[in-house]
């Protein structure tokens, strides 16, 4: 049967099972948007800025392991989207931005609203296509998904010119799709797997470093197998954060510039590091030369790029990471390492490593435990960038996958709010509570419209320093307490929610925490609470920019308190 480019789009999307798409419209995709009434299974939510859009479907992939789906007009609205594809691309996130394109007799002419998008995001997208045939146009959505969802996954986009989209031409879904330059290795090497676990058997001090391939490849019952069987401590990258229990005997926490001391010492003093998922990203090795000097490296993940990029790797396996560590578990005697381990509990008592300052009236890492506290971690946490996310990374226990949402890679400044809008809309059942920075909620603040038009229950907590808090910290360490332009004149953030129609409450004493946390999860809708926190508090452990992770810094001595 014949159809209209737009209609086989939408049709395309109901075989992939989407059930939301992210989006505004504009002249380019008005034939698209014309033809959504007559699909009602797909729910369009409509955004106030396309860089929501984009992270909104972010949070929808990461919170349900299925393709998010964003939309865009073209020019502006696609050049908008560009933020929001860059930190999917970072962070392995599968994404389908669909463009809309000034019409084929238009391209290369530069006609309103005109932007080369596909030219645009070639290097921040696992691949791109401009749809210039509409007998296409099935087969290509079709290919989109696949490769997006598939080996390391990313974001894919396709521009859909504004007459391909009203054109006719025969739908048909193809059952199979042929993708002859598309290859990624499932199955490790079984060679390179029984090396690695002979160096894992005979190894005195392992650790694990878990990133969020094992989140994507839902590998965590097998990391477990591998850290119980060999008693091996875990630690995680931001990302990997709930890859393994937080409250695991054998869990560590995070390492890198803001992980705990001990486990940066574990990785400093191991004699063997097992990386699984993960990318050595610069967060987390801290200066690359001196990073596990005394360890060998075995290395495990499904992007063949990955491997020795950053780090030169003693056993590379390439493979997905699920069936890697399937295959390998088989392969791992039962051992203990009492000497390892009783090691490391005497750093960890030695290293306490999240004591606050006195600070005043109200510390932010008092703020994110108490939401800790209330909600007994049963809830998704979606973080802006900047030390709240470094609080809420440390002072919260994950237990489950994908409880922590957070831009690792790009390190995106308004990420949450809109990215908390899509976990809620993929998981409604969960409490999702946004944690975010005064300067981070400001970049992407116009959801707060989108939270209200469509009923999206999240919780806000504004971790209000009156500062760009993160940077602040670096002029203070670095550029001797030179605030050059760090500290922010806010808006009233609960008249601002309240405009918005969203309930909201202040909170600037410690006693007020408590019970304003409790208000906002009982509260039915959306809730926001302005919380005022210490302006100058730090974030520690810190590993100082170019020093290694031997060299992390705690807190000054004279400040340290418990919060706990
Ligand atoms: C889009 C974007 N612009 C700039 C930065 C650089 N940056 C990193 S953290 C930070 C400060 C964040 O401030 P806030 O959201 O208030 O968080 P805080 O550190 O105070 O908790 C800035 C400006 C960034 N990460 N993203
Ligand atoms: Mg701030």
């Amino acid at each position: 049967m014949k159809k209209t480019g737009a209609q086989i789009l939408c049709e395309s999307l109901v075989k992939e099972g989407v059930e939301v798409i992210f989006g505004i419209l504009g002249g380019a995709v008005l034939p698209v948007y014309d033809t959504f009434p007559q699909y009602p299974q797909l729910r369009h939510i409509l955004v106030r800025h396309e860089q929501g859009a984009a992270h909104a479907a972010d949070g929808y992939a990461r919170a349900t392991h299925k393709a998010g789906v964003c939309i865009a007009t073209s020019g502006p609205g696609a050049a908008n989207l560009v933020t929001g594809i860059a930190n999917a691309y970072m962070d392995s996130s599968p994404i389908i931005a669909i463009t809309g394109q000034v019409a084929r007799p238009f391209i290369g002419k530069d006609a309103f609203q005109e932007t080369d998008i596909t030219g645009i995001t070639l290097p921040i997208t696992k691949h791109n296509y401009l749809v210039t045939d509409t007998a296409e146009l099935a087969k290509t959505v079709r290919e989109a998904f696949r490769i997006a969802q598939t080996g390391r996954p990313g974001p894919v986009l396709i521009d859909i010119p504004k007459d391909v989209q009203q054109e006719q031409a025969e739908f048909v879904y193809p059952e199979k799709i042929d993708l002859p330059g598309y290859k990624f290795v499932s199955r490790g090497h079984s060679v390179q797997i029984k090396k690695a676990a002979k160096l894992i058997n005979k190894a005195e001090r392992p650790v694990i470093i878990a990133g969020r391939g094992i989140i994507i490849s839902q590998a965590y019952d097998e990391l477990k197998e591998l850290a119980e069987k060999a008693q091996i401590p875990v630690v995680s990258t931001l990302l990997g954060i709930g890859s393994f229990p937080g409250n695991h005997i054998l869990n560590l926490g995070m390492l890198g510039m803001h992980g705990m001391v001990y486990a940066n010492m574990a990785v400093q003093n191991a004699d063997l590091i097992i990386a699984i998922g993960m990318r050595f990203d610069d967060r987390a090795t801290a200066d690359t030369k001196n990073f596990a000097p005394q360890a060998s490296i075995i290395h495990i993940d499904i992007d063949p790029a990955e491997i020795g990029k950053n780090i030169p790797v003693d056993i590379p396996i390439v493979g997905d990471v699920k069936n890697v560590l399937k295959a390998m578990n088989k392969e791992i005697d039962f051992r203990e390492h009492l000497d390892w381990v009783s090691q490391l509990e005497q750093w960890r008592y030695e290293h306490p490593s999240l004591e606050t300052g006195q600070g005043s009236e109200l510390l932010p890492q008092y703020v994110i435990r108490q939401i800790y506290e209330v909600t007994k971690g049963d809830t998704i946490v979606v973080t802006g960038i900047g030390q709240h996310q470094m609080w809420a990374a440390q002072h919260f226990v994950y237990t489950e996958p994908s409880s922590l949402i957070s831009s690792g890679g790009l390190g995106t400044m308004g990420f949450a709010l809109p990215a908390a809008i899509g976990v809620k809309v993929g998981r409604p059942q969960e409490t999702v509570w946004c944690i975010d920075g005064d300067g981070s909620f400001q970049m992407t603040i116009q959801e707060l419209a989108t939270i209200t038009q469509e009923n999206i229950a999240i919780k806000i907590a504004v971790i209000n320093n009156g500062y760009l808090g993160m940077v602040r910290q670096w002029q203070e360490l670095f550029y001797e307490h030179r605030y050059v332009d760090t500290k922010l004149w806010n808006p009233d953030f609960v008249k601002i929610a309240e405009a918005y129609d969203i309930a909201a409450l202040r909170v600037k004493h410690r006693e007020e925490v408590n019970p304003a946390i409790q208000k906002a999860v009982a509260h039915p809708g959306p809730f926001l609470i302005d919380f005022v926190v210490e302006p100058e508090e730090n974030v520690y452990p810190m590993v100082p920019p170019g020093e290694c992770l031997g060299r992390t810094l705690e807190m000054p001595k004279p400040e340290m308190v418990s919060i706990y």
